[in-house]
């Protein structure tokens, strides 16, 4: 099997999802740590400019974002299933939410708690990312009592949703990629705000979650040099599939298409030509000096495609 390596840093919590679910399929992996801040000179080759973090390679195939990396670890063949007992459709839309409504949230409060205490040009390049164009520090604390009372209110579901089932988790007994989601949102406000732990005693059944998965563990990991991965995929050829599976999405393959995350954000946007796309997933094909021919993957929900030569 190709090893599977994780583009990360400690801190980021989304990063911090996916090793969580490396730890539930029981995965070995390799680690590269990459910067908090563009430049990222040792992950652009990789990814055609996508800067977010994580990133998953496997060889010659690259994939972005949580959600297709998580796709991408279950199709990998673990020793233990992400998805286990038809978990996928349930385990996905929660995960969708989490990424979305709970991740929106928590970044608020924690960076408005932040504020005057990290360095500013991390608050700017994160502000970019998720908040309004025109954001201001003033509005943020404005808004602050405002976001807590909504976190309460989405924490409030999950935990009604574990509390009415069977065992701890989402899907029961058994811990799924569903679960993942909801403990990295614990791990985020718990580690990084100081009314994190007082927020969530008020939710018992995601505590448990969070507990088990800590229990968990993250797989087993070794690190690796940024240089070897970038070396790794130059010797590679990518293994992913070519084709339109979704006729109806008029593309064809060879085309060139622009990628961005959905939003307005400072995202760079990803220009490549199209090799393969299904419900779930859309690959371009994407050629760098330092790394050869490679596949960069991305999922489809909540991402933009559009022909390259379209108005942005
Ligand atoms: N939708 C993306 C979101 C990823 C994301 O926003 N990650 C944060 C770190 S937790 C990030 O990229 N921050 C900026 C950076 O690392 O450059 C995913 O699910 O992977």
């Amino acid at each position: 099997m190709t090893s599977l390596i994780l583009h990360h840093y400690p801190q980021s919590p989304v990063a911090h999802k996916v090793r969580l679910a490396l730890g539930i399929a029981k995965a070995s992996w390799q680690s590269v740590e990459i910067p908090r801040l563009p430049p990222k000179p040792l992950l652009m080759p990789l990814t055609a400019g996508y800067r977010r973090t994580p990133v998953l390679q496997i060889g010659a195939d690259i994939y972005c974002d949580s959600q297709n990396i998580a796709l991408a670890i279950e199709q990998s063949g673990q020793p233990a299933r992400l998805f286990p007992d038809q978990t996928f459709g349930m385990a996905m839309m929660i995960s969708a939410w989490a990424e979305t409504t709970l991740f929106d949230l928590a970044v608020r409060i924690v960076l408005t708690n932040a504020l005057g205490q990290v360095p500013d040009d991390f608050i700017r390049d994160r502000g970019s990312l998720y908040f309004e164009p025109n954001w201001t520090e003033a509005g943020l604390r404005a808004s602050l009592p405002s976001v807590i009372s909504e976190m309460h209110a989405a924490l409030g579901l999950a935990d009604a949703q574990l509390a009415a089932g069977n065992g701890i988790y989402l899907g029961g007994q058994q811990p799924c990629y569903g679960d993942a989601s909801l403990a990295y949102i614990c791990w985020f406000l718990r580690g990084r705000w100081d009314g994190g732990g007082e927020m969530l005693s008020h939710y018992p059944a995601l505590c448990a979650v969070e507990a088990g998965l800590a229990a968990c563990g993250e797989g087993v990991s070794e690190n690796l040099d940024a240089i070897d991965a970038l070396a790794i995929a130059k010797a590679a050829t990518p293994q992913s599939p070519i084709g339109i599976m979704n006729g109806g999405s008029g593309f064809a393959v060879g085309q060139t298409v622009r990628i961005r995350p959905k939003g307005n954000t400072a995202d760079p946007d990803v220009i490549g030509r199209l090799r393969y796309c299904d419900q779930m997933r859309v690959s371009i094909d994407h050629q760098h000096d330092e790394v050869g021919e490679i596949a960069v993957h991305f999922p489809v929900l909540g991402y933009v495609v559009t022909p390259a030569d379209a108005p942005a």
